[in-house]
């Protein structure tokens, strides 16, 4: 593994700042100061952190409803995302487009999709571009399970193989989609079996460990960047918390939800940085004392940020 304990920190670093910077979202969203829809990643920060940290500024990504942590991992400004999220001018698109649609080209983030699936072909063009360009560049999308039985996911698939195409699709198998079990919903056991019959390698991939993740994500990418094509990795997750606020969870028992609790990778990655890693525990509470500073500059950013103004609101509007 090519990680220093400076990659381990900002590893951990970044898994705790999403999920700090979402539990302040649903205190913001339950006091009524957000608005719209809130789909928390909570549960599921270690895939964000562990693929996107195997990616370069300038690759692409796009994800999904759920992709607040992804868009930070990759680079999103938190105090612009922050800002987005309460509407405010400063927010990466001038508070104008809220949870769903986070997007920021200076990092590679070709946005959240509100729309099932959606983010999978956008991916596949982006990676078409960097094979045309020329560039040593690589797409990668994150989606759910959910989105493996949408047709423009499997057009996706199929192009990206037969072009051979620089893309990593990265499928975040958190078990339901929405209210919907994943067994009510495909046939087959492993979703990489799918990728199979377009001609796509695949791996399954653990989840909650962030270092799986990063490793497999990486050899993904060496394959890509260097004209191998795509490869599909399906990444066995969870989110700790319903599909979005309001969700009461009744597809799903305590019990289930407990076990997974038990794997938190925000509470199993530190004990294993300290235990197996070589990190003291004095800078482990370092990095935790960081996180807390950095959320509490989020926060004063964003409400201190200025509402757009309404002559304001036809501007960067394409039609
Ligand atoms: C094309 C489309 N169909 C239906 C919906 C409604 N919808 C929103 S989230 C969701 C579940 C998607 O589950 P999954 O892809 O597994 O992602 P997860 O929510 O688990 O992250 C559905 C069906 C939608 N947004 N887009």
């Amino acid at each position: 593994m090519n990680l220093d304990k400076r990659d381990l920190l900002t590893m951990y670093k970044t898994m705790l700042l999403i999920r700090r910077f979402e539990e302040q979202c649903v205190q913001f969203y339950q006091g009524g100061q957000m608005r719209g829809s809130l789909h928390p990643c909570i549960g599921q920060e270690a895939t964000a952190v562990g693929a996107c940290y195997a990616l370069r500024t300038e690759d692409y990504m796009t994800c999904t409803y759920r992709g607040h942590g992804q868009a930070l991992a990759k680079g999103l400004d938190p105090q612009e995302a922050m800002a987005e999220l309460l509407g405010r001018r400063t927010g990466c698109s001038q508070g104008k487009g809220g949870s769903m649609h986070f997007t920021d080209p200076r990092v590679g983030l070709l946005g959240e999709n509100a729309i099932v699936g959606a983010g999978v072909p956008i991916a596949v063009g982006a990676a078409l571009t960097a094979q045309l360009d020329g560039a040593d560049r690589v797409a990668l999308t994150f989606f759910g399970e959910g989105a493996i039985n949408q047709g423009a996911v499997a057009e996706a698939l199929n192009l990206a193989a037969i072009w051979n195409l620089p893309v990593i699709f990265f499928c975040e198998n958190n078990l339901y989609s929405e209210m919907t079990p994943i067994k009510d919903m495909v046939k087959v056991e492993r979703l990489t079996d799918r990728a199979a019959g377009f001609g796509i390698p695949g791996v399954t991939v653990d989840g909650y460990d962030v270092l799986a993740v990063y490793d497999t994500t990486c050899q993904a990418v060496a394959h890509a960047r260097s004209g191998g094509g795509p490869t599909f990795i399906e990444a066995m997750t969870y989110r700790l918390v319903g599909h979005m606020i309001g969700d009461t969870e009744p597809y799903r028992t305590k019990e289930e939800v407990a076990r997974w609790r038990e794997r938190d990778p925000l509470r199993t990655f530190p004990v294993r940085l300290v235990e197996e890693l070589g990190v003291s525990q004095a800078e482990v509470e370092q990095a935790q004392a960081e996180v807390t500073a950095q959320m509490g500059e989020i926060v004063r950013f964003a409400l201190d940020s200025p509402w757009p103004s309404p002559d304001e609101v036809t501007e960067h509007v394409f039609a």
